[in-house]
């Protein structure tokens, strides 16, 4: 299977090699010469994401579920540059998708879209995980079993983007309950309710 983020290096190394050519372009004024700005088939979006090449997701994977029923997908975000990077949304052709936290609610840590998106710090690692932030799938069109692989791309505030595949695997547990007011899960089974 090939999983894009492990490309993150090298595209960095890219975007290194980019910047590097620009300042020699400035330098050698008018070598312009071939870049890719024109190269093939024009399907492909500008090579502009410097900043998505640098980050990457260790770990990516999805909790498998039923169709309709929603799950979330985890990993370890890891920015490589020496700037912040905020994520502010995610998209995903397997469902609805948004950017989750957990939060004290009523005496109850209940889930919430997260208010500015995820915060990566320069050099930094964030990490998504059951009990804590994550991508949620709000209605996935389809069953989503063990093994299964789903794209998602991350929208960053400078607006790059960077796309990543993760794997499904059986997971008895993220089931947290949703904040009320977010329109509210029928059969969203609540992890622990003791109260
Ligand atoms: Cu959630």
């Amino acid at each position: 299977m090939r999983l894009t983020f492990l490309s993150g290096s090298r595209r960095r190394t890219v975007a290194t090699a980019v910047l590097a050519g620009l300042l020699t372009a400035g330098t050698l004024a008018g070598c312009g010469g071939k870049d890719e700005t024109n190269s093939g088939g024009g399907t492909s979006p500008a090579p502009s994401a410097t900043t998505a090449a640098a980050l990457t997701i260790k770990d990516p994977w999805v909790k498998a579920s039923a169709a309709g029923e929603m799950t979330a997908a985890f990993g370890t975000l890891v920015n490589g540059t020496a700037a912040d990077i905020t994520i502010t949304a995610v998209e995903s052709p397997a469902s609805p998708m948004e950017l989750h936290e957990m939060a004290m609610k009523d005496g109850k840590m209940v889930m919430q879209p997260k208010e500015g998106g995820f915060v990566i710090k320069a050099g930094g690692t964030h990490e998504l995980a059951p009990g804590g932030d994550h991508l949620m799938l709000m209605n996935p069109a389809q069953e989503i079993k063990a093994g299964d692989e789903l794209t998602f791309t991350l929208k960053i505030s400078d607006g790059t983007t960077m796309a990543f595949t993760a794997i499904a695997k059986p997971f008895a547990g993220a089931e947290e309950s949703y904040a009320p007011g977010h329109g509210s899960p029928s059969g969203m089974p609540m992890a622990s309710s003791d109260s």
